[in-house]
């Protein structure tokens, strides 16, 4: 199989093809001529019915909605859910609406293998209205009350927090939640180990210095899936995000910084993270499905200016059970965890994370006869190393598809030996501490546990041992399959 490293480049005929749309409202025409986007005209309230519908949408694979008319809020709108279903993952990614999962995660390697080069530009339409210093109230801006028992009203979802290393000038963009504090004031959460988090524990604290931040609100959406992606320290998210779109991006500079960022989007509020001050922040409906955790502290971000569109379109994922969170992270970390399977010399033949496990279930497909207990816990180890996400892990091999979640729960009850086959291990640091099962001792130690599940057969086993599957693929000679393939519809069958 053909292994990809993050930035290598293809032969020029391979550069994949530009998408379909430069910015928001072009996505948005798209997704409407699939049925992927319903605009709402009726007056919505910003304090739980937009949050309500747009969780109830998601969760039953809809469309993604556009608020036209929001109580309190006239001339703003809100685009909900982008990329909260594979099909618009595929949209995003230039495909047909109905792509296949795997056609979208083959896609995906192939644009971030060609990298291309963003182009700085001086307008966009975020310009046209600049409010900056004391005239600055973030709550003139729609920051819906999401879920009931939200910490606070969310304007932070599905952004990007744009920031610098002071060092090298290496721009980072990462999508981190942001809640209202007050007029002035957003506080935020990003991970420690996240590159936003990390940046301002070495880079800036220690000297006391603030550390300059813009957040990006509805920009184009290759931007905003780069954004979310788990790529490594130093690469440019916006080449990646050039990649993804299959052209150039165009980049603004900041008013206040040298901080860069999609000169598409609708609304940016620049100011800094303060090194001496924090603020609560949470409880929020997070990815796992759950309302995670308490209040607690957070990042403090001070709001200097704000400039937005005339009439501005802001974007907002719904997070909770089935969010672009856990479509686009199993996407963009589906690959990471691939590339980390192969860079550890594991036999890997793909990793599927399906969004219903919402990043806490990682099925491996590794080659046929080479499962086993010994690779399985390389699997395991290998994936709890550093950053622990998943809570379940299953190793299958490659007879089985793993994007056929009915054929890996088939493959899981029927092959995994219940004893033999589990293996448990203890996770001391680096787990995710939002995942819902932990106890409060564990979240506080960033602790916890995972299983592994070895689903293949004993490799003591002759070939000829093995059972046979009990299916139409599997159990008829060729000729047989082939005659009743020919006749299927002469049969009286529909499909
Ligand atoms: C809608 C959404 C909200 C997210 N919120 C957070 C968050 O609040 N904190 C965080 O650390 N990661 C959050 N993530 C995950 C990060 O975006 C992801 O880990 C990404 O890789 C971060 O970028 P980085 O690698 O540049 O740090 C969120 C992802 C999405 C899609
Ligand atoms: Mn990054």
């Amino acid at each position: 199989m053909i292994r990809f490293e993050e930035g290598d480049e293809m032969s020029a005929n391979d550069k994949p093809s530009a998408v379909n749309h430069r910015n928001q409202r072009e996505f948005i025409d798209l997704c409407k001529k699939t049925g992927d986007a319903v605009i709402v005209e009726k007056q919505v309230d910003w304090d739980l019915e937009l949050g309500a519908i747009s969780r109830r949408a998601t969760e039953i694979d809809g469309p993604a909605v556009v608020f036209n008319n929001i109580k309190d809020y006239p001339g703003q709108s809100i685009f909900v859910n982008p990329i909260s279903t594979w099909r618009r993952a595929a949209i995003t990614l230039g495909l047909r609406a109905d792509a296949k999962v795997p056609e979208i995660y083959a896609e995906y390697i192939h644009r971030d293998a060609n990298p291309i080069e963003p182009t700085m530009v001086t307008d966009g339409p975020s310009r046209e209205v600049i409010i900056k210093g004391d005239d600055v109230d973030v709550t003139k801006l729609v920051a819906p009350m999401i879920h009931d028992g939200d910490g606070g009203r969310y304007l932070g979802t599905w952004c990007m927090a744009v920031t610098m290393d002071p060092d090298t000038g290496w721009v980072n963009w990462g999508t981190y939640r942001f809640m209202v504090h007050n007029k002035r004031y957003l506080s935020g959460w990003p991970f420690a180990p996240s590159h936003m988090g990390h940046m301002l524990r070495t880079k800036y604290l220690p000297f006391g210095k603030p550390m300059p931040v813009a957040i990006v609100i509805g920009a184009d959406e290759s931007s905003h899936l780069a954004a979310t992606s788990s790529t490594r320290k130093g690469r440019s998210e916006a080449s990646l995000a050039g990649g993804l779109a299959g052209r150039s991006i165009e980049l603004l500079q900041a008013l206040d910084s040298k901080l860069t960022f999609p000169a598409c989007a609708e609304v940016v509020l620049e100011g800094e993270i303060l090194p001496d001050q924090i603020a609560m922040e949470g409880p929020y409906g997070e990815y796992p499905g759950y309302r995670s955790g308490e209040m607690g502290s957070g990042i403090l971000m001070k709001v200097n200016t704000i400039s937005h569109k005339k009439n501005p379109m802001l974007s907002m994922d719904c997070t909770g059970y089935k969010d672009c969170s856990s479509t686009v992270t199993a996407l963009g970390g589906g690959i990471g965890v691939q590339r980390k399977l192969e860079a550890a010399g594991l036999p890997v033949t793909g990793v599927y994370i399906p969004s219903e496990g919402a990043v806490h279930l990682f099925i491996v497909g590794v080659k046929a006869g080479q499962g086993g207990r010994e690779t399985t816990q390389k699997v395991l180890d290998c994936l709890t190393d550093n950053r622990t996400y998943p809570t379940k892990i299953l190793v299958v091999e490659d007879d089985v598809d793993i994007f056929n979640l009915g054929e890996v729960l088939h493959a899981w009850s029927t092959r995994c030996h219940s004893g033999r086959g589990t293996l448990i291990k203890h996770v001391e640091k680096g787990a995710q501490q939002l995942t819902p099962c932990y106890d409060h001792d564990e979240r506080a130690r960033s602790a916890g546990a995972v299983v592994a599940f070895d689903i293949s057969w004993p490799q003591t086993w002759d070939p000829t041992e093995i059972p046979i599957k009990a299916t139409f693929n599997a159990m008829y000679p060729d000729s047989v399959k082939k005659q009743v393939m020919d006749n299927w519809k002469a049969y009286g069958f529909q499909s």
